[in-house]
Order: structure tokens, then C-alpha cells, then sequence
């Protein structure tokens, strides 16, 4: 594989700023530019942490954007059309989501309804260290959408919240999805089929296939009929997943701090993470995988998968020393192989009979969640590995370009081209590792 020696990193700078100002619509950025035409959430608070090395008036526009199509109910959308974009040109578009409940999105606004993990906290910290201008602006509106999770999205039972979409997990297709999706029918598979659209800009072999499509197509269409309401029992998909809990978490620390600095009282959002902590570690955890796994909530079972997202919690200060240290051991061994083979965190065991190197969440590398891992490092005082990571995440962009996933043993790039998070968070990455010089 090429590696940073041979690309010079001011020329990976350059094609990253290049990318991100390609895929700049004048208040948001697109994820990449055929396959993902709108604004996705989660995205948009990693192209945030991007732009501020840049542009930091273009981070805060870019999350300024995205809260501004919060819903009535505090949630911020998975997906915010752009109106100038055709219906068609991503599937499921605005239409598909329609009638919208009158706790929906300000009136004009269109959305998708569902959500993704809650990053934005974390990102306008992040931000805010370059220019701090527009953090009390944002600030009531990321406290109602962690108020919507806390209200809505809460299985008290467990003490987490729950994700009822695998899209609302940002890992869409992991295999930790299976189990709890074998409970939903494929039906309308050659309809849904006819209406895909992702497989004009990519290959089938990297993308889900036409029975899960219309799996997720029916989850829905059964959310929106029933008015986007959190009722668990009514909703057939209803799992805990520790990527969305740690991020929860995580962000709740940063509302904490953001709190601390405007001068209101950060007391609440650390109390959130105080208690999400102790219960991902109490609910979630997987002593024979030794890492955090998917709860299905409707049959109470722990997923017996090793993904990516289990080893997210590193996030947390508060982990106990014990997981902390396991999660490492999971991450380094044959599973995950940092530092032992795999270039960049895989998103699905490497061990596991139905890998997939290819396949979109069963088995690339991401630059999201290596980013989140990386992060996860640094807080459990884990430098040398996040220093291996950092520069993997260099290596795999200077081998195959911007690329949206990568196969973590080639290095081979996969997925969208031109990728916007890739870009932004190769930007990040690389001032630090400059800094660190
Ligand atoms: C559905 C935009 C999004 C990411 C997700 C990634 C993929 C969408 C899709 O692209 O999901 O949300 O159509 O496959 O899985 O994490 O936010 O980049």
C-alpha cells in the first residue's frame, strides 16, 4: 500500500480542502455528490470538525443548517432535502416520508424522520476551539434534541435509548442488524427494487441487498403511519446499539462544557452520562466477545457480534479500567488486527465466517468510526495506538483517495468517491498528528 512518506501530506491537505469545497451547497456539505445529494446528520457533524481547521463559519453554517430543520419534538433529522435536488435522485426521498405529524419539521422544511447518532454536541466543542461565535446560538437546540433522546428514545428498563431503524445507527448494514431484522418481512422486494438508487452511483456486491432494502423501506413506512411516535412495543425494530449510547454520552459530556462556558449549569448533562455509562457497561457488555454489543429490546438478547460500534464506548472517562482494557485487547487481537494487519479499524470482525471486505458495514474501514475509536484511544490514555490509527487513517486516504470505505487488508478504496467526512476528518487528523511533531 502507498503511505504517507510517498504522498506528500501537504497535497492530502490540498485534495481534502478541494473535496470539501466541491461538495459545499451553500449551506451544507453533501456526503458525495451522486450517491448522497442531501444533507445527512451525523455527516454534518463530522464535516463540522473538517471545516473549522478551514472555514470555521462554514462548520457552524453547516450545523446551524441541520438544527434548523429540528422537529417540533427536539429531533434532528437523519436526512434534510435540499429542494433544488430531484425527488428521485435519492430513494427514500421527501415523498416517502410524507404526511409529516405536526411534531414535525418547520413548515417548508423537508426531512427524512427518523435520526442518527448525536455527534453535534461533540462537534460544536470542537468547533468552538477555533471560533466560539456561534455556540449560544446553537446551544437551547442541541439541549431539546438531547431532551428528545432522553424523553422519547429512553427504554427505562435499561436505562438507554433505543434506535428503532438500522439507519438511525450510521452503520446500516453491520451485521449486528441481522437477528432483530429477520423480524421484519421482506415484502415489495421488486418494487423497492425498482426504486433503489443507490446502485446507479455504486456496486451491488459493496451495497445491502433488495430483501434488506425492503425491509428497511416497511420499517418506514410503519414509523411514519403511526406518526413518528416512540412507542417500542408497536415499532418492530427496537434495539440498543453502544455506538449511539457512547456517542450520547459523549456529547452529553461536551453539553456540559458548553453549559460550564455560557454560564448555565452543566449538572444535567453530566448526571446523562453518568448514567448511560454505567448502564451500557451494566446492559451491554459481552464477556465472551469482550466488547459492548446491540441489545435487541423485543427479545432481550445481546447480538453475538463483534462490530465497530461495540468498541465506541472507549469514548467514555468513566469506563471502567476493566472494559477499557478489554475493548483494547479486542481491538488489537485477531478481530480487529490495529497494528497487526488491518489498515484502519474494520467495521466487522475479521474472524467472523461471513465477513464481507467489501460490503458496506461488514467489513471495510470507515474514516467515522476509526475517527471515533482514535478518540476513544486518546481518552482511555491509549496514545500509541491512536497514534497507529491516525497514521492508518492517513495511509488508507494517500493508497486509495478520498474514498468513502476502504477493504481494511488491501487498503483498496470502495464506496463513494470525492467522500466529505473522509476529507474532513483527514483534515483533523492531520493537524494533530502535526501537532504532535
Ligand atoms: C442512509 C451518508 C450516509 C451515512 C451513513 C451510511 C450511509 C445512507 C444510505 O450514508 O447511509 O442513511 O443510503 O446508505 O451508512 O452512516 O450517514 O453518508
Amino acid at each position: 500500500m502507498t503511505t504517507v512518506e510517498a504522498v506528500s501530506t501537504d497535497s492530502l491537505r490540498r485534495d481534502a480542502v478541494r473535496t470539501l469545497i466541491g461538495n459545499w451547497r451553500g449551506g451544507s456539505t453533501v456526503p458525495t455528490a451522486s450517491l448522497y445529494p442531501h444533507q445527512w446528520s451525523w455527516d454534518s457533524a463530522f464535516n463540522a470538525i473538517g471545516w473549522a481547521h478551514i472555514a470555521p463559519r462554514r462548520a457552524w453554517a453547516e450545523l446551524s443548517g441541520l438544527l434548523g430543520a429540528q422537529w417540533a419534538d427536539g429531533r434532528v433529522p437523519q436526512i434534510v432535502f435540499d429542494p433544488a435536488v430531484p425527488e428521485d435522485a435519492y430513494f427514500p426521498g421527501p415523498w416517502y416520508w410524507r404526511p409529516m405529524p405536526p411534531s414535525g419539521p418547520p413548515p417548508g422544511v423537508r426531512t427524512s424522520g427518523i435520526v442518527q447518532p448525536p455527534m453535534h454536541a461533540g462537534a460544536a466543542l470542537a468547533v468552538a476551539g477555533h471560533d466560539p461565535s456561534a455556540l449560544g446560538r446553537l446551544y437551547p437546540r442541541l439541549v431539546r434534541w438531547h431532551d428528545y433522546l432522553w424523553e422519547r428514545r429512553l427504554v427505562s428498563r435499561y436505562g438507554l435509548i433505543a434506535i428503532v431503524h438500522p439507519w438511525e445507527s450510521g452503520l446500516d448494514n453491520s451485521p449486528a442488524w441481522d437477528a432483530p431484522l429477520r423480524a421484519v418481512p421482506a415484502v415489495d422486494v421488486d418494487v423497492i427494487a425498482g426504486h433503489r438508487r443507490d446502485l446507479l452511483h455504486s456496486r451491488s456486491a459493496h451495497r445491502p441487498s433488495n430483501e434488506d432494502y425492503a425491509r428497511y423501506s416497511l420499517l418506514v413506512r410503519e414509523y411514519r403511519d403511526g406518526g413518528y411516535l416512540d412507542n417500542f412495543t408497536d415499532l418492530r425494530f427496537c434495539v440498543l446499539d453502544p455506538l449511539m449510547n457512547a456517542v450520547f454520552a459523549w456529547s452529553s459530556l461536551a453539553l456540559a462544557s458548553i453549559a460550564t462556558r455560557l454560564g448555565f449549569d452543566p449538572s444535567p448533562h453530566h448526571a446523562r452520562a453518568a448514567q448511560l455509562t454505567e448502564s451500557i457497561e451494566e446492559h451491554l457488555w459481552s464477556p465472551s466477545l469482550r466488547s459492548f454489543a446491540a441489545l435487541d429490546v423485543h427479545t432481550g438478547a445481546l447480538q453475538p457480534v463483534r462490530t465497530v460500534g461495540g468498541l465506541t464506548p472507549l469514548l467514555l472517562p468513566g469506563l471502567s479500567a476493566g472494559h477499557a482494557d478489554a475493548l483494547v485487547s479486542t481491538l488489537t487481537g485477531p478481530a480487529f488486527a490495529l497494528g497487526a494487519g488491518a489498515t484502519g479499524v474494520p467495521s466487522y470482525d475479521l474472524t467472523a465466517p461471513d465477513l464481507d471486505l467489501s460490503r458496506y458495514w461488514r467489513g471495510p474501514t470507515w474514516a467515522s468510526t476509526n475517527w471515533l475509536v482514535w478518540k476513544g484511544l486518546q481518552t482511555s490514555g491509549r496514545e500509541d495506538l491512536a497514534r497507529v490509527l491516525a497514521s492508518n487513517m492517513v495511509d488508507l486516504v494517500a493508497g486509495a483517495g478520498l474514498r468513502e470505505y476502504f477493504d481494511p487488508t488491501t487498503g483498496e478504496g470502495l464506496g463513494g468517491a470525492d467522500f466529505t467526512w473522509t476529507a474532513a476528518l483527514l483534515l483533523d487528523v492531520l493537524s494533530s498528528l502535526k501537532d504532535d511533531r
